[in-house]
């Protein structure tokens, strides 16, 4: 029996008003609740959100609210916050003093969600969670094409991917089938929270200017499989060392995939053939067909993982081998992730804007081949650039380094490669297309996030691919 948390008459304080905000709010009013939302922005930056807040709703804008409203944080019942708001904001800092519960929107949603969702042969939220440094998002597009090849399901995919929890749990139905793409902040301030498959693809240094330590980093994302059990599934990278010593934290069932290796009991690759072994209550179909890692069109070694945890899924979800090789087939990739916008005399574009750190700008290094010329930089997020100088040296004929980070990311490379600073991203792509030669591929990896110049990675991959268009 799940526990629906009761929000009818509550007083609710809800902080942030971008999407998680506005979607929450709006969710816990259709649930009785009684709503004030805070926000450190002004009326003006807002107005759009603000317009499509339910009736009812109370709102308190700007920094000298949020101090004011510090003195009142006694008043709520409960604090729900947006996956921006850091632990250290003021009015979540009162309320944890006060011994005011603090939960994060994917935590609300989730009790909400949980309650409406019933799936005979599960014994949990017919729920797919993913998480992990890199990845996620294309994991999440593989699973949900692996599980609709069956044809019937509704599969609805939320999440970070950018559609918040909140806003898609009023279309979930008796046979619908969830896969969230979640990432470390959402998984701060959650107890109920409990997914049917929890994976994590791995885990690499990232965030540290909001978790500060690797260990907090780590303890957030194991927070997926915390309320688990043993009827439950766990997918971790068997490659990657901060993955595999979950193995023993998690109560569930515990599946490992390896790019690298046979294993035992898993899914793994094989020479040219991809493998899996589940000898589980997953119940793997009869129809064993094969699957080949040519099958998986998008490219890097890192897509092959990605489409490991998808067949792995696909097995525990009873779906054919033929379905599911069809799936990972027809999949060819996702915007701003390794995208090739275009090809001009012999140099190729590629967007990855996606790539908001160090580890996801190694990864789009390691898939294409030299000469390449990388553009990188934007806001800094405290994690070391350092790790890319080995392949920095043997692969990048220039650097063309743009925002906030430049100077730190120069002082770190230095010496590696041939560095230049660009102003803004068009005079980045007219530089990187003038230092290029037939065979180029010219790659906007920024290895940082993109708030010093745009409101999110995808305006970013966009101005790129304007300014490329353009030439
Ligand atoms: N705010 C305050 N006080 C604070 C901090 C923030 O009032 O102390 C306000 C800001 O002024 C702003 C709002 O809170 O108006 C920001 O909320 P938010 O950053 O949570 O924005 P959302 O639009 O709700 O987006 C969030 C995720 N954002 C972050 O994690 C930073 C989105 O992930 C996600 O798609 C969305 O919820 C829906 O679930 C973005 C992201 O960058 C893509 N994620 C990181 C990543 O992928 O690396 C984790």
């Amino acid at each position: 029996m799940r526990i629906k948390e009761n929000y009818q008459g509550r007083k609710v304080l809800v902080i942030g008003l971008a999407r998680s905000g506005l979607a929450v709010a709006n969710l816990l009013t259709i649930q009785g609740a009684r709503i004030t939302v805070t926000d450190e922005k002004s009326k003006r930056e807002l107005i759009n959100n603000i317009k499509k807040l339910k009736k009812g709703i109370k709102i308190l804008l700007g920094r000298q609210n949020s101090v004011r409203l510090k003195n009142l944080v006694s008043e709520y019942d409960l604090l729900v916050v947006s996956p921006g708001v850091p632990q250290e904001n003021p009015l979540v800092e009162k309320a944890r003093k006060l011994k005011i519960p603090v939960v994060s929107e994917v935590e609300a949603a989730f009790n909400i969600a949980s309650s409406n969702l019933h799936w005979e042969t599960l014994s949990s939220p017919p729920v797919v969670a993913v998480t992990g440094t890199n990845g996620k998002t294309t994991t999440c597009e593989l699973i949900a094409a692996v599980l609709r090849s069956n044809g019937r399901r509704e599969v609805i995919v939320a999440g970070n991917i950018g559609t918040p929890l909140s806003g898609v749990v009023g279309r979930i139905r008796e046979r619908t089938v969830l896969v969230l793409e979640i990432s470390s902040f959402q998984l701060e301030n959650v107890e109920s929270f409990h997914p049917y498959v929890a994976v994590i693809l791995n885990i690499t240094p990232d965030h540290m200017d909001r978790h500060r330590t690797m260990g907090k980093y780590i303890q957030a994302k194991a927070n997926i499989f915390k309320k688990q059990t043993e009827k439950d599934f766990c997918i971790l990278n068997g490659d990657d060392k901060r993955c595999k010593i979950m193995e023993g934290k998690a109560k569930s069932q515990v599946i490992f995939f390896s790019s690298k290796r046979a294993l035992r009991k898993g899914v793994f690759v094989k020479g040219k053939r991809i493998v899996s072994n589940l000898d589980s209550r997953a119940k793997v179909p009869s129809d064993r067909g094969e699957l080949l890692v040519k099958h998986v069109r998008v490219p890097g070694p890192h897509n092959l993982e990605n489409a490991l945890v998808a067949i792995a899924i696909g097995d525990i979800f009873s779906i054919s081998r033929s379905k599911i090789r069809r799936a990972i087939e027809a999949f060819s990739g996702i915007e701003h992730r390794l995208e090739i916008v275009r090809e001009i005399n012999g140099r190729r574009f590629i967007n990855d804007s996606k790539a908001t750190n160090v580890d996801a700008c190694k990864r789009a290094l390691e898939t294409f081949p030299a000469p390449i010329i990388l553009i990188m930089g934007g806001y800094d997020k405290g994690a070391p650039y350092r790790p890319l100088a080995n392949l920095v040296r043997e692969k990048v004929a220039a650097l063309i380094l743009l925002g906030q980070a430049a100077s730190r990311i120069e002082r770190e490379l230095i010496g590696s490669v041939a560095i230049y600073r660009a102003d803004g991203m068009r005079e980045g792509v007219e530089l990187s297309y003038s230092l290029s030669q037939p065979g180029s591929s010219i790659l906007l990896s920024p290895a940082c996030s993109s708030f010093d110049m745009y409101s999110d990675f995808e305006e970013r991959g966009k101005d790129f691919k304007r300014w490329v268009k353009e030439i």
